[in-house]
């Protein structure tokens, strides 16, 4: 057993036990089954895609990269297609076949991840707080790194590896994805490692990457968002009905933050018989995990860190639209209260 790592510790200090981990067990790891959160984000992808380099590259370890779920942003399909990024969608015999699995910017007590729950992980490494201790023969856990692809960015830099151009893409992208531009990486060594990445990034890649071309159903969605939004005080929702893409109701979520009379956007989709949540806060004391987690049934259906949350929970298959509106209504009003928003003020149409 080695030490616990002090609580002023660097994503440094996590990298080296990384390293020393896989050093050790180089041997036993291949072939390593490498499982992001479902609908993986950029800085999933990345820590993923940096973990397989890393492996491959200095210990000889194999590994596959496959999730739950589909990558539906525009922004992280481009990722993926212009960065080659080797993530494949998770195949049913996959938990059979691999005997090692690494979870990244996920753990195997969390709602947002495949992985059998009895089974006991070979390595977690993520940025959110645990909810229980992982069940993990090694687990890397700093939620103070502002994304998880900042702990294996670390440990490339560490084990003096050559960064490819598109992997330090990768993690430049993850990086600003999770940290809204840096604005909420909160400690020196983070903002390090970027500039680290970055001097090894093709900057042209990452701009296509950040804008984009766009669909036609993503200005659908928009529009619907801007139409059905409310505002009550400095909280405005959007219940955007059934979405293309899970992750369309985090997009318009942020978007709606950007509205200067908000500080709090929530909005819902619904996808695949179930309603997928998405709360943003600009509030720098604000705990939007802890709030979201607090208007949900189960608390394990949402999660998420001060500035951004999110979740999703079963509605049924073929079920009448009174019900889903129900749930959506339940959670405006829950959200209310939560926030405290005054009784004497009333929901108005935003725009
Ligand atoms: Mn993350």
């Amino acid at each position: 057993m080695s030490d616990p790592i002090a609580n002023n510790a660097t994503a440094a200090d996590f990298a080296k036990r990384l390293l020393e981990f896989l050093e050790r067990n180089r041997d036993t790891l291949s072939p390593l089954l490498i499982l992001p959160h479902d609908f993986p984000d950029p800085d999933a992808l990345s820590a993923a895609f940096g973990l397989q380099y890393l492996a491959q590259q200095r210990f000889g370890i194999e590994s596959r990269i496959a999730f739950g779920g589909v990558i539906g942003r525009v922004e992280n399909r481009a990722m993926v297609k212009l960065l080659r990024i080797p993530a494949h969608p998770l195949h049913k015999t996959d938990f059979k076949r691999y005997k090692q699995v690494a979870l990244v910017d996920t753990q195997p007590a969390f709602r947002n991840n495949p992985f059998p729950r009895q089974r006991r992980a070979t390595l977690v490494i993520d940025q959110h707080a645990s909810l229980e201790p992982p069940n993990a023969e090694l687990t890397l856990v700093d939620p103070g790194c502002g994304a998880t692809c900042v702990i294996v960015a670390q440990a490339l830099l560490l084990a003096a590896v050559e960064i490819p151009a598109r992997l330090a893409t990768a993690l430049a992208y993850g990086i600003l994805s999770d940290t809204l531009d840096l604005y909420r990486a909160t400690r020196p060594d983070v903002v390090e490692t970027y500039l680290s990445v970055l001097h090894h990034s093709d900057m042209r890649a990452l701009a296509r990457i950040q804008n984009p071309p766009r669909s036609r159903s993503y200005f659908v969605t928009l529009s619907r968002c801007v139409r059905e939004a409310v505002m009550r005080q400095r909280l405005i929702v959007s219940h955007l009905g059934a979405v293309k893409v899970p992750e369309m109701v985090a997009q318009m979520a942020e978007h709606l933050l950007t509205y200067d009379r908000a500080s709090w956007a929530f909005c819902t989709g619904r996808y695949k018989g179930r309603l997928h949540l998405s709360l943003r806060t600009s509030r720098p004391d604000a705990q939007a995990g802890e709030v979201l987690r607090d208007i949900v049934d189960s608390p394990k259906n949402a999660g998420g860190h001060r500035a951004i949350a999110g979740g999703s929970f079963l509605v049924g298959t073929n079920k009448p639209d009174e019900l889903w509106q129900q749930q959506e209504l339940t959670l405006q009003s829950r959200l209310v209260k939560r926030l405290r928003l005054s009784r004497r003020t009333e929901f108005r149409k935003a725009f």
